[in-house]
């Protein structure tokens, strides 16, 4: 059975409190929720993980070798500023897919440079949590 990895960044650990009108009342555990769901229906088994600190997540991505066979990644403000979690993505080489909850180009210039987008295969921005499920979907399209 292929193995994902969902991932989030900085910051995701306080969804559903956390600025809702830009990222909605749904929480960390309802992305969960929806996933274990979809991850049934598409028969793969996921891992859900989040750090504040851009260090780990650069292992946490390596650590998903051998481990893991995709990645679903919100790394959060990190998105725009990581060159290392680029170089993480891309040394692994391991299928990714970046997620953002909101719609980052209806939001400050500063937030349209994504580094991830530059490693990942694709990217789903603008549709709440439902972005991390639809990811599922098409990172297992993308491995099977
Ligand atoms: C989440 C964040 O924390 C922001 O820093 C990004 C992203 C957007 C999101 O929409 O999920 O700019």
């Amino acid at each position: 059975m292929k193995s994902i990895l969902i991932l989030n960044g900085p910051n995701l650990n306080l969804l559903g409190h956390r600025e809702p009108e830009i990222y909605g009342t749904d929480t960390t555990d309802d992305i969960e929720k929806t996933c274990i769901l979809k991850a049934i229906n598409l028969d793969v088994q996921i891992t859900l993980s989040q750090s504040n600190i851009e260090g780990e997540l650069v292992n946490i991505i390596q650590d998903a070798r051998n481990k893991h066979d995709g990645i679903i990644l919100n790394a959060g403000a990190y998105t725009h500023t990581s060159i290392a979690i680029m170089d993480a993505i891309i040394a692994t080489q391991i299928p990714t897919v970046e997620v953002h909850i909101s719609n980052i180009y209806h939001r400050e210039s500063f937030r349209h440079v994504s580094y991830v987008g530059r490693a990942a295969i694709g990217q789903i921005c603008g549709f709440g949590i439902m972005g991390y499920s639809l990811a599922l979907e098409a990172i297992t399209y993308h491995i099977s």
